[in-house]
């Protein structure tokens, strides 16, 4: 396999690992590197070093390219972008906010920028301020999300850059994948399914509640706050929920979420932690090494491009 974006990011398979803080450590990103894919170290709300340890750390666990998530709002983020200057991952990916500020020094460090946008407008402003590829990532995936689904912001987005498109959000096997790659993307970006990976160091009882999620469990709140987060529900979500409904004040409301992702990754409290997952949840059934999670999402493309002719043209 050598699409433009394997080319681009010197991988196998044309698949991201997401950059789900706490959960995407360094072990989880060598994992998915070694399997043939990208994997990405989250640095969320971790100070510089910390980052810088876990890069570190990868690289003593692959020899393959891998690459940082920055999430924007992170108090920390412009100490993680000088010390990525000196770190210098094959790729840095942002999410949650615009990347603009730090795009000429990360290009000039000779690093692969790939923004997550969640809009046709912030895909082309990425594009003219020279990212590599953009990750368009729909409503489904988890975490703090935009609006638009996966299925109508992809091909808008596709038909908006010439840059390479990854897809993301949703995209929980190989016929997530097909439909993928059949709306016009150079690829795809996984979360939730790489956190019920064996190599996953989450808490088992954050694993399980993905594995156990059905359709309507992945919940969306924070839309009140102007911070949309997607997660399983819980007692966290449904207190939050009661929160919004009642006009609480913000402080209040945002007090509530503070520590609910290290509750969740590190004490396994399923009730009280913030479990965030995408929509996709409800399609992982079993926890399985990163290495044939990816081969999953190509092994039976053949099959699925078969029953598109059938169900489509009647062949
Ligand atoms: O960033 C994510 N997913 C995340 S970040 C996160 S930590 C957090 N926790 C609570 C509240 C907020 C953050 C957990 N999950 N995905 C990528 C993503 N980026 N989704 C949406 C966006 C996005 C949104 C607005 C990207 C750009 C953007 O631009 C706004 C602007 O500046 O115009």
């Amino acid at each position: 396999m050598e699409n433009r974006l394997c080319k681009l990011l010197g991988i196998e398979y044309p698949i991201i690992q997401g950059g789900m803080a706490w959960v995407a450590t360094a072990e989880l990103a060598a994992a998915v590197s070694n399997g043939g894919g990208l994997g990405l170290i989250a640095a969320g709300g971790a100070p510089a070093d910390v980052v810088r340890d876990q890069i570190r750390k990868c690289r003593e666990l692959t020899d393959k390219p891998f690459g940082v998530n920055v999430m924007l709002m992170t108090p920390f983020v412009d100490d993680i972008m000088a010390m990525l200057l000196e770190e210098k991952p094959a790729v840095v990916a942002t999410g949650a906010g615009n990347p603009g500020k730090y795009m000429e020094s990360l290009k000039a460090a000779g690093i692969q920028v790939l923004p997550v946008v969640a809009s046709v407008a912030m895909a082309k402003r990425m594009e003219k301020i020279g990212a590599d590829a953009v990750i368009a990532e729909g409503t489904e995936a988890g975490g703090h999300i935009g609006e638009i689904t996966t299925m109508c912001l992809t091909p808008q987005i596709v038909d908006a850059v010439s840059i390479p498109v990854v897809c993301a959000g949703g995209i929980a096997d190989v016929r997530g994948a097909v439909a993928a790659f059949a709306l016009g993307a150079d690829g795809i970006q996984v979360g939730t399914r790489f956190l019920a990976s064996e190599e996953c160091i989450a808490h088992e009882n954050y694993k399980q509640a993905v594995i156990k999620a059905k359709d309507r469990d992945a919940v969306v709140t924070g839309r009140s706050t102007g911070a949309p987060v997607r997660a399983l529900k819980n007692n966290l979500t449904k207190e939050y929920a009661r929160l919004e409904k009642e006009n609480a004040p913000f402080e209040e409301i945002e007090a509530l979420g503070v520590g609910g992702l290290r509750r969740a990754f590190l004490e396994g409290d399923v009730k009280m932690g913030s479990l965030m997952a995408g929509q996709s949840a409800a399609m992982v059934n079993k926890i399985e090494p990163c290495a044939d999670i990816i081969k999953s999402y190509f092994a039976e493309v053949e099959a699925v491009l078969a029953k598109v002719r059938e169900n489509m043209l009647g062949e």
